[in-house]
């Protein structure tokens, strides 16, 4: 009886599983999808399962928002991007040294023109290269971020509660910034320091034979006021540096508080002249074995300012390099030649240096630093007296790591990973202690290839005293092959890398079409808290604040003329702009106040004016002011550019313009 029962059930089961692997072995693609419907879309779509894998790691569902939010440069579009980890959708491209129509910045809206003027000059674009999140203690906060315009020398404040720009300072020494922008542990200052050294202030003339004596590279620590939201020039200040070509700093972290490290090259000094010398910049600027990375004791450097030290050119508070040197704020060490990153270890014990030239990561100790400092242990003064530590004495170790070694990243778990320009590759390796110990520190784990040529990489707050681990983004600066072909001028690849194993995965790429990110970094998402709509109507998003001044009250929308200025109070709320016809004489000041109504998320409205260059976007509750002269006569329509309901394209009016001639009459 029980020998029959196992003879039959035995049968059962092995004529189940024949069954089975034969419904389940490739036959028909159909018939596939019909019994096994992942299967079937990895056949008709040829995915291997690796692919599938990184589809299901990757795929959001619609209504789920991501669980970490990137903000990448937008390089030369001027602009940053905020894109959603790990689905990898982009949310917003946020306007910042470019005007940009789609959010009304700085095409006609008097107050973000005002911001983008911050300089002088007209200048319509910028190159934003490093994105900085305020941090509290080291880590991000999510409350603002900072991003430079490296062509222009300037810095911009971004309030991450409706993730638009605030402010933009012009630094009045300095142009073509690059160490920028990086913040203090708790956002305290916000550092710039020049690429290219000049004489200063900004519009000084002096010929490039005169470079050593003439030309400097102040860094310029920016005072941030968090209630303010705004960074406050007047409590600002400078530090005088030699003319080197300063590359990038980071701010030291917990036992190196209070210090920057910022990288330099050019320490050759080499000046262009690629007609006469026969030689090109990249050849005279990387002559030196060594270049000097700066040791800077910026708390020192903030004692000094109080103590009255300084002298104020432009308007900024600078230390001389004599006095900088005399207060023991400022230090070299040798590093190898033509370095580019450099980034503090999240215990803030270890300064990682790569050398785009040396296939090493060059790492320094900070407690030998100090050690170095306090024993005296120098090989000599640069032509400018600064005191040069010595090498041997402050490095931890140098990791062969492998070709054209840039930016470097930390995950939880006491790894490091680079980025591999030449070798189109990211590289995992270990620290030394207290996070590894004996031979399992300083060693190379994992290199897996990226497409191609990649510039920095971002993990999640991976440069922060607490690393998140689980993500890593490459920036490639090239795609290739990567995707459909555009035209010769090809996108951009950003490759998300999963960190939270031993390997290293990759799981998804996503072109960028629009100017050449650097640096981003990524945020859980949950520290961000956003406003959904503005908190009440006539919100003036530059204030942060009511602005009752300027509000429109429903009913009380009104057209008022004093001389020649028409002054127009104006509300928007589906379909309807009130009022919704201007009558000016050609010549007039036209001032609209416009106050969107609206209470409902997304019931944004816009406002174009095309012929005065005009288009705002007036967010649920915002104020918004435009003002032109109305030099051009003739009728004008008006409309609303957002599609905010059925009867959209009803939301319009006419700007009427009389010429000069018939208004005499
Ligand atoms: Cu492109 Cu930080 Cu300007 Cu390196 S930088 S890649
Ligand atoms: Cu308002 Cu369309």
């Amino acid at each position: 009886m029980r020998l029959r029962f196992w003879i039959v059930n035995v049968g059962l089961l092995i004529l189940g599983v024949l069954v089975g692997a034969w419904f389940l072995s490739p036959t028909s693609q159909d018939q596939v999808g019909a019994q096994d419907p992942l299967r079937g879309v990895m056949q008709a779509r040829n995915l291997s399962l690796d692919d599938a894998l990184a589809a299901l790691r990757t795929y959001t569902p619609t209504g789920v928002p991501d669980e970490y939010i990137m903000f990448a440069s937008g390089g030369h579009s001027g602009h940053v991007l905020v894109v959603g980890l790990p689905s990898m959708r982009i949310l917003k491209v946020i306007a910042v040294f470019a005007p940009e129509s789609w959010q009304g910045y700085a095409v006609g809206h008097r107050e973000t023109e005002e911001i983008l003027k911050a300089g002088g000059k007209e200048i319509t674009w910028g190159d934003v290269h490093h994105p900085a999140l305020s941090e509290t203690q080291g880590d991000y906060d999510g409350q603002f971020l900072f991003v430079n315009d490296k062509a222009n020398g300037r810095v911009a404040v971004i309030d991450l509660r409706d993730f638009k720009t605030k402010q933009i300072v012009k630094n009045p020494l300095i142009y073509s910034n690059h160490c920028s922008a990086f913040v203090t542990p708790n956002t305290e200052y916000i550092a710039e320091a020049p690429q290219y050294s000049m004489p200063y202030p900004v519009g000084t003339y002096a010929p490039l034979e005169q470079y050593k004596e003439k030309y400097r590279g102040p860094i310029t620590f920016w005072k941030f006021d968090r209630t303010k939201g705004r960074i406050v020039p007047e409590q600002s200040f400078a530090i005088e540096l030699p003319p080197y070509w300063h590359d990038l700093c980071d701010a030291g972290k917990r036992v190196s508080y209070g210090w920057a490290f910022c990288n330099s090259f050019n320490t050759e000094m080499a000046v262009p002249n690629i007609l006469q010398m026969k030689m090109p910049l990249e050849a005279t600027t990387a002559r030196n074995e060594m270049d000097y990375l700066h040791v800077i004791n910026w708390k020192a450097a903030e004692k000094l300012v109080q103590e009255g030290k300084y002298e104020t050119v432009a308007g900024m508070k600078l230390i001389r390099l004599a006095t900088a040197v005399q207060a023991g704020v400022l230090y070299l060490i040798p590093e190898p030649k033509s370095p580019h990153g450099v980034d503090v270890s999240p215990d803030g014990g270890y300064v990682v240096v790569a050398g785009k030239l040396d296939p090493h990561a060059t790492v320094y100790s900070f407690q030998k630093i100090q050690e170095a400092i306090q024993k005296g242990l120098v090989e000599g003064k640069d032509p400018y007296g600064v005191p040069i530590l010595k090498f041997d004495a402050t490095k931890a170790a140098q990791v062969e790591l492998g070709l054209g070694p840039l930016h470097t990243q930390f995950d939880d778990k006491g790894y490091a990973y680079t980025s591999l320009f030449l070798d189109s590759a990211v590289v995992k390796w270990s620290l030394g202690e207290p996070y590894f110990k004996g031979d399992k520190a300083w060693k190379v784990v994992d290199k897996v290839p990226v497409h191609y040529n990649i510039g920095h990489l971002t993990a999640v707050h991976g440069d922060t005293v607490r690393p998140r681990g689980k993500f890593l983004v490459a920036l490639n600066k090239w795609s290739i092959d990567r995707f459909a072909p555009v035209g010769p001028l090809h996108p951009q690849n950003f490759q998300l890398i999963d960190i939270s194993g031993e390997k290293m995965q990759r799981l998804y790429d996503l072109p960028i079409p629009i100017g050449e990110p650097h640096y981003a970094q990524i945020i859980e998402r949950s520290l961000l808290k956003p406003f959904e709509v503005y908190p009440q109507v006539g919100f003036d998003p530059i204030k942060m604040a009511a602005d009752p001044a300027h509000t429109v009250q429903p009913g009380k929308e009104r057209i008022e003329r004093k001389g020649n200025t028409v002054e127009v109070w104006m509300t928007a709320i589906r379909s309807t702009y009130t009022p919704d016809r201007i009558e000016v004489n050609q010549g007039d000041r036209v001032i609209i106040h416009l106050t969107n109504l609206e209470r409902t998320r997304d019931a944004t409205h816009g406002l174009a004016i095309a012929a005065y260059n005009v288009n705002l976007s007036v967010d649920p509750g915002e104020n918004a002011t435009v003002e032109f002269i109305a030099d051009k006569p003739g009728v004008y329509p008006f409309y609303c550019t957002e599609f905010c309901s059925a009867l959209h394209l009803e939301m319009a009016g006419y700007l009427l313009v009389k010429p000069r001639t018939q208004a005499m009459k």
